[in-house]
């Protein structure tokens, strides 16, 4: 297993839009795997391929404290069942340090091929309903700051670019 590097806002690379997976293979899973490695030694509770800057459409989820319930979502399609929006204090390891609250759908369906390329559905509702549609966004360029007001977010851009100039 290998510990990947995590990009950090504003790197334009978190913009792209991240292409279908074709086929599950050892390619896949070693990619998958690498992620939960990387995701737990942070730690986070959720970590997309656009974050180690693979384009492709992978996302890990775990969201225990003893890493009991890793999740992993290839290719998911969501479905908003309910468009009741609720509100939580969201953060980022591409965005460290910051925390901002985000309305999301409370609850969605999600279908998607595991870690053996096996299609399943779900439905989903509290923290991970709103950590997959985070990082659903990731896949699409996107992230929690693009949510806040324009001064937020350059404040937060600010910030991260001194932060990041310091250690380089
Ligand atoms: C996404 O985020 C998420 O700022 C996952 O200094 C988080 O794992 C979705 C982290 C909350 C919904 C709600 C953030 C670690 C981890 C930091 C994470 C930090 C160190 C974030
Ligand atoms: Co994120």
């Amino acid at each position: 297993m290998a510990l990947l590097n995590i990009l950090e806002f504003p790197d334009p690379r978190l913009r792209k839009q991240a292409a279908p997976v074709s086929q599950v293979d050892s390619r896949i899973q070693t990619l998958v795997d690498d992620m939960f490695e990387t995701m737990y030694a942070a730690p986070g509770i959720g970590l997309a391929a656009s974050q180690v800057d693979v384009h492709e459409r992978v996302i890990v989820i775990d969201l225990t404290e003893d890493h009991s319930d890793p999740r992993v979502f290839i290719n998911p399609e969501i479905t908003v069942i309910d468009e009741d929006l609720g509100a939580y204090d969201e953060g980022c390891l591409s965005v460290p340090g910051f925390y901002e609250t985000i309305e999301r759908p409370r609850v969605i369906e999600v279908s998607a091929l595991d870690r053996e390329g096996q299609l399943f559905t779900d439905r989903l509702e509290g923290l991970m309903g709103i950590c997959l549609q985070h990082e659903i966004d990731h896949l699409e360029g996107k992230l929690f700051v693009d949510y806040l007001s324009p001064l937020k977010r350059q404040r937060i851009r600010s910030k991260l670019v001194k932060e990041q100039k310091l250690r380089s």
